[in-house]
């Protein structure tokens, strides 16, 4: 069995988790936040077979879209001098961060 932990951006969780119900897996829907941005996004875990953790990967790769965001670099680091305020920099986010580990036991009590 595999359990796959994917980071996604909020705006694409209820399209996958919509994909993800229609074929039969089942997530586990977790709020998070972006170490980087410090910004919520949201992380799923989904439990699987090894034979279908290839389809969900693929699923979650269909769903989620890359984004692009300006973010202050001010907002990323500590301020340190209070009079230089440098420019937005883009990052680009997603499509999804994902995760695939070996789950050694599973059991649903
Ligand atoms: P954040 O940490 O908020 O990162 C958002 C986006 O900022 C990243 O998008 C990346 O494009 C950029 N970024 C992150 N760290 C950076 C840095 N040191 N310098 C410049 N740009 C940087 P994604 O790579 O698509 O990541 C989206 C979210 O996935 C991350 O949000 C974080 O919550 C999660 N994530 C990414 N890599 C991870 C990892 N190795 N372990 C755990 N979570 C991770």
């Amino acid at each position: 069995m595999k359990l796959i932990i994917a980071v996604v951006q909020d705006q694409d969780v209820n399209k996958l988790l919509s994909a993800l119900m229609e074929k039969g897996y089942g997530a586990t829907k977790l709020a998070s936040t972006g170490g980087f941005l410090r910004q919520g996004n949201t992380t799923l875990l989904i439990g699987t077979k090894d034979n279908e953790a290839h389809e969900v990967t693929a699923i979650i790769k269909e769903v989620c879209h890359t984004r692009k965001q300006l973010v202050s670099p001010m907002a990323t680091v500590e301020r340190t001098v209070s009079s230089y305020i440098p420019s937005p920099v883009e990052v680009e986010v997603g499509g999804a961060t994902i995760f695939v580990v070996q789950v050694e036991s599973f059991e649903k009590i």
